[in-house]
């Protein structure tokens, strides 16, 4: 047997399998014991260490393991003794990396073939020794190989060789390294040009890691080259602006005439209701496709790695075909995300784990995303120490598998190498990738920023450190292919361009706002939603037939024996909330509207109420009757998303802002859990209109009510979103019947084109399934959607009423099915459905049909500082002026949303209906409902 034929650890492998066979032939298996009976195996003298070695065909065995493991442990720990760092800090190295932690020394090593390291290093290698000292070369370069948590092996393999066989450096002919160099030198030079044009002003200056733009030019020919269209990038602060210039070709006038920072045109319209952002914020697109390929900087806030989810979903967007019926398709290699990470952040921010947990699930993956952290070993004045339990920045990535990188970003060719594998892996595995690109910070953390106050002896060596232009054209240089003159000349030529361009700006034209024009008023209140009854009969029909031979779960097919029935009396109230919803989808589908529902378990639903896909009883088979019936022209897609929030509302925000014409929802498991996506929703989704133009149309949809639940299982927090309400920048309803939510659906599909906006709706649980909420067949095909409902039966004696109570949501149905309702005739109770934009002109009309008023109540369940109180008061106020009091009833101002004893909560409930029909009910046993749970303000205007 030739041990030759095994490498490394699997040399190691087979002697100890040998030696296992020698000691008992019977423990190995048959053919390996038949390989094993040509070896003439001997004692050899006592090892050093005083155990028994073994030697085979001339191979001392306990030499050959330990060579071995030395071999695995440059290729699994090399990484640590790789010099990564610019400024030269002394890496941590490993013991297991020199022969002497093994038992042996460089001559054993000379003594055994080279094939025993096996690889592209062993071809062309003397011996073991030789090999072992290339691949020392490889592993502990300027290049730091992380991959050995990669646990697929056909991966690890590959990008094993791919490490070995050096076949990713870039072409170091002189044509390719001018332009290098030129490249480089466009990037300082830039940088310069800003330093001293615009002293102390923030630009967070790529200096230190310039090889972020060639590692992204590298990245983006290989996209180009392969046929992908579009290429998504999300960034920080940090070199955005240069990214911004010579990645996106974003002009270098309009970068200048931001520095100049006019006052836009665009803020004298006031209507637009468009802020603006800082220029390190901007998102971009390029006007000139590189090839076929389009590339788009997503628009950043300043919280970091926000964006990353935003990018994704963007990306996944891109890539999905939408408009055939059934499944949409998944086209991965259309699309490139990169996300370009800061050191500290990486690790820091929690959205980076939510959002790389996205990477390889259905209906999230990318084909793989590109990461580069943009490493410059500080983040504002804190240490690596101080930012990070892992060894190095990029450790999170680890445990996705994802192959990391860790590149020395003085090395322009070990950066291009770097760039080059990962979008070679990406193409052959759709799999994330991480190059860790590890530099330096020329200046403090801004420019106005002095970083020796915190980090002296870091700056005094940033202070001495040459550029890597600097070193770039020196080997040039010492290699003959450049001189000096030449070298000088690039940043002359560079500095002198920026210069015209500069001497020739005209900042107010230059400056280009982003804003877009708002919506005709009123397009949303003129949308007809209804669908005539005949064809809402023939899709509920073709939903309710499955594949021949499917199993329906006994217990669900009895409420499908319900739905059959819903649609036949067109008066009865036999449509509930989650018939309306899936006819609305239907009905959007057929008008060829594609829908993507996400959230946790809405394929069920939260309430078991959506079925939106059946599992066969017998063989689990799936059934997803909105991806499968006849009169659909377009893809429904559901998935159960990750129990994330924040990443999770991101993600769908990109692919909502990507793809606009689709009508994209997500659903919260609870609407109590929203805040876990407070950053996405207040940097994004209500205000991504105002400082970038934005036009987002997400559908959030929150199930909540104050059922006794508790204070994590009762709000949708309305507070949160009407305080962000402003210039028609979201609408917010909360809606009370199932044709109500089936003509909201429907308007939202409809408006995604002519009057985006997000649509967050507070939806019930217990009013899924109430009567009370349930809507007749004829509802669906006449009416439309109604932002204030009034009292119907109260508007018969409307001379006579002396109390409008206002109120929205599930205690509307509270107060309508209280033994009270009866007697207190005086009282009307008037649903506000939407509580943002503000109906206005339909709540006064209400209001005025009500000449005999001796008060106005607004009545809600959530304490007085939260719910849509604090919103409401001041429009309510004006609108009933001085003709009656302006009263509250609500449970007190409270820091928890409800109480945590359903027997508490029901007392409250009790109470909070008791007052609006009579305001003098006071607490009978004030200790229990917290003494002002529920009270009567005296108006503002009393
Ligand atoms: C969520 C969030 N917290 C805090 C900050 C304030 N902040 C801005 S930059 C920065 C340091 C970031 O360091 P790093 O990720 O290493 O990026 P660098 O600025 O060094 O490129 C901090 C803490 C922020 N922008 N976002």
């Amino acid at each position: 047997m030739d041990l030759g034929q095994f490498a490394g650890v699997n040399a190691a492998y087979v002697l100890e399998l040998y030696e296992r066979y020698r000691q008992d032939p019977a423990s190995v298996d048959p053919e390996t014991r038949k390989a094993f009976e040509g070896w003439t195996p001997r004692e050899a003298a006592t090892a050093p260490s005083g155990s028994a070695s073994l030697q085979t065909g001339g191979l001392d065995i306990r030499i050959v393991v330990a060579a071995a493991n030395l071999v695995e442990s440059i290729r699994r720990y090399g990484h640590l003794a790789a010099q990564i760092d610019p400024l030269g800090s002394a890496p941590v190295g490993d013991p297991s990396l020199s022969p002497r932690a093994h038992g042996i020394t460089d001559e054993d090593l000379r003594k055994l073939p080279a094939s025993l390291v096996g690889g592209p290093v062993a071809e062309a290698s003397a011996n073991a020794y030789d090999a072992i000292e290339k691949l020392r070369r490889i592993y502990c370069s300027t290049t730091g190989f992380d991959i050995a948590h990669v646990f697929v092996p056909e991966e690890r393999e590959w990008l094993r060789t791919a490490a070995e066989s050096g076949r990713f450096l870039p072409p170091m002919d002189a044509a390719s390294t001018a332009a290098l160099l030129k490249r480089i030198t466009q990037v300082e030079v830039f940088e310069h040009f800003l330093h001293r044009t615009f002293p102390g002003k923030t630009r967070f200056s790529v200096e230190g890691v310039d090889m972020l733009v060639p590692i992204l030019d590298e990245m983006l020919c290989g996209a180009a080259d392969s046929g992908t269209r579009q290429t998504f990038i999300g960034m920080a602060h940090r070199g955005r602006l240069n990214v911004l210039a010579h990645v996106l070709q974003k002009p270098y006038a309009q970068i200048l005439a931001e520095f100049k920072d006019p006052v836009a045109a665009h803020a004298l319209r006031l209507d637009l209701g468009w802020m603006g952002d800082v220029k390190y914020h901007a998102g971009a697109r390029t006007s000139a496709p590189r090839g076929q390929m389009h590339v788009t900087m997503a628009p950043n806030p300043s919280h970091l790695e926000a964006v990353d989810p935003v990018v994704v979903g963007m990306a996944r967007a891109a890539g999905t075909v939408a408009n055939r019926p059934g499944s949409p398709r998944f086209e991965g290699a259309s699309t490139l995300p990169i996300l370009i990470h800061g050191d500290a952040a990486f690790p820091g921010q929690g959205i980076v784990a939510e959002t790389l947990n996205l990477s390889r699930l259905a209906g999230y993956d990318t084909d793989g995303t590109i990461h580069i952290i943009a490493n410059n070993q500080i983040g504002f004045t804190a240490t690596p120490g101080e930012s990070y339990s892992t060894s190095y920045a990029s450790g999170l990535a680890r445990g996705f598998k994802i192959p990391i990188v860790h590149v020395n970003a003085d090395d322009p060719v070990a950066c291009l190498e770097a760039a080059r594998m990962a979008w070679e892996y990406r193409i052959r595995f759709r799999r994330d990738f991480l190059i860790d690109l590890v530099g330096y910070r020329r200046h403090g953390h801004n420019e106005g920023d002095e970083p020796s106050f915190t980090q002296p002896v870091m700056y005094t060596a940033v202070g001495a450190h040459p550029t890597v232009r600097e070193i770039f054209a020196d080997t040039l240089i010492k290699q003959g292919s450049q001189t000096p003159e030449s070298a000088d000349a690039l940043v002359k030529n560079h500095f002198a361009k920026l210069e015209t361009i500069y001497a020739s700006l005209k900042p107010e034209q230059d400056f280009v706002a982003p804003a877009s024009e708002p919506a005709p008023a009123g397009v949303a209140g003129r949308t007809a939603t209804g669908v005539p009854l005949t064809l809402l009969r023939e899709i509920n029909e073709s939903l309710l037939t499955p594949p021949s031979g499917f199993t329906i779960h006994k217990k669900l097919e009895r409420g499908r024996q319900r739905r059959r029935n819903a649609l036949t009396n067109s008066g009865e109230r036999t449509v509930d909330w989650a018939t309306a919803e899936e006819l609305a989808f239907a009905t959007i589908l057929a008008d060829g509207i594609p829908i993507r529902l996400t959230g946790e378990d809405v394929e069920r639903g939260t309430f078991s109420q959506r079925h939106a896909v059946f599992h066969d009883a017998e063989n689990g088979h799936q059934f997803v009757p909105l991806q499968d019936f006849s009169q659909a022209k377009a893809s429904f897609e559901i998935h159960n998303s990750a129990l994330s929030e924040n990443a999770a509302i991101g993600f769908e925000f990109g692919y909502n802002i990507q793809e606009p014409e689709r009508l994209v929802i997500w659903e919260a498991q609870y609407g109590d859990f929203i805040n876990s996506a407070q950053v996405i929703l207040d940097q994004f989704v209500t205000s991504g209109r105002a400082k970038w133009g934005l036009l987002p149309s997400l559908v959030l949809l929150l199930p909540h009510g104050y059922e006794g639940q508790g204070p994590e299982h009762s709000s949708a927090r309305p507070e949160r979103f009407l305080q962000a309400a402003a210039d028609k920048n979201l609408r917010l309803v909360n809606c009370t019947t199932a044709a109500q939510y089936f003509h909201l659906l429907r308007r939202q599909a409809a408006l995604l084109r002519r009057d985006p906006l997000p649509l967050i709706v507070l939806t019930p649980k217990s009013l899924l399934r109430h009567p009370a909420v349930a809507s007749t067949p004829a509802e669906l095909e006449e009416g439309i959607f109604r932002s204030v409902i009034d009292d119907a039966e109260a508007r018969t004696r409307a001379k006579s009423i002396t109390r409008l109570v206002l109120c929205s949501g599930k205690v509307f149905v509270d107060l309508t099915t209280s033994e009270q309702r009866k007697a207190a005739s005086h009282v009307a109770i008037c649903r506000i459905e939407q509580l943002y934009p503000f109906p206005h002109v339909a709540l006064r009309e209400v209001l005025n049909g009500y000449p005999a008023l001796r008060d106005v109540v607004w009545l809600q369940e959530e304490p007085e500082n939260m719910g849509a109180w604090e919103f409401l008061r001041p429009l309510l106020d004006e609108m009933v002026g001085d003709k009656c009091p302006l009263r509250y009833i609500g449970r007190a101002r409270s820091s928890s949303p409800s109480e945590g004893s359903a027997a508490w909560h029901q007392l409250n409930q009790k109470l909070l209906v008791e007052q609006a029909f009579d305001l003098d009910v006071a607490p009978a046993d004030p200790s229990m409902v917290l003494s002002k749970q529920v009270r009567s303000l005296a108006g503002s205007k009393q």
